[in-house]
């Protein structure tokens, strides 16, 4: 129930209790949530207070709309993985299918920001590929991977279609990937992505970057955008302790 007394706002009231719904499952994954109407008969809000609430839980991905039927509750989010697994491996850790469509498959040379990033000099031969990735079919992230050709020789005359990549520098060529590193920052997908994607256009997504090293060589650099409506960032926190 709302307590018109308490301090906390009614809008914040109101979220607590749809988000108890969903996380006590009596609301499941596309459910529809009760109209505006209803919520404000049952609680004794305004039409206002609970829109506000509505579209705060939609923005945060916890609902979606359907214009003309309703909102319904969206799917968790999957947790991004911040270690330096592939995605072949990662998805099925979480069980799902995992899938790759190539977009695109060529030998380029690198040029300077490219060649710095791999620490390879300018114009040195790199496999540019780009792949859309998918879990049990649907469009998770767009990956556009540089891999120098003296790492991989022949890489291109594989294919990489339902196969893993770092399963296949593993297996052909004894690539270990043993560090890496990674940027993470929120972005606007393009339109091509938006369409690779399935997305609106301008829809926000993630945008990471990794290097993954092998015996101190960079034999990767992703580019990579994926979407912000199906991953968020976790992390656990140490206090900081002892410093000056
Ligand atoms: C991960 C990596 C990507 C790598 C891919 C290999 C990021 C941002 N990307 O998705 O760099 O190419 O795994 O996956 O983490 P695969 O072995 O399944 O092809």
């Amino acid at each position: 129930m709302i307590d018109p007394t308490s301090p906390v706002p009614k809008y914040s009231q109101l979220r607590e209790i749809l988000l108890d719904w969903i996380e006590e499952s009596r609301l499941g994954v596309d459910d529809a949530v009760p109209s505006e109407r209803e919520l404000g008969v049952k609680y004794g809000l305004s039409r206002m207070t609970v829109r506000q609430t509505i579209d705060h839980l939609v923005a945060e991905g916890k609902l979606y709309r359907v214009p003309g039927k309703g909102t319904f509750v969206a799917r968790p989010k999957i947790e991004m993985s911040l270690r330096l697994a592939s995605f072949t491996e990662d998805m099925r850790s979480r069980g799902y299918v995992p899938g790759a469509r190539d977009l695109a498959r060529r030998i380029v040379p690198a040029r300077g920001h490219l060649a710095r990033m791999l620490g390879i000099a300018p114009g040195t031969p790199v496999h540019h590929i780009e792949r859309l990735r998918t879990a049990d079919g649907e469009p998770m992230a767009v990956e556009r991977s540089n891999i120098p050709l003296s790492v991989a020789p022949g890489l291109n005359e594989h294919s990489l279609s339902g196969r893993s990549l770092y399963q296949l520098l593993e297996e052909e060529y004894g690539l270990l990937l043993d560090s890496g590193e990674q940027t993470i920052e929120a972005g606007i997908c393009d339109s091509t992505d938006a369409r690779l994607l399935g997305l609106p256009s301008a829809s926000a997504v993630l945008l990471l970057q990794r290097r993954s090293f092998a015996n101190g060589r960079c034999a990767e650099l992703a580019i990579s955008t994926y979407r912000a409506d199906r991953y968020q960032l976790h992390s656990t926190l140490d206090p900081q302790r002892g410093s000056a």
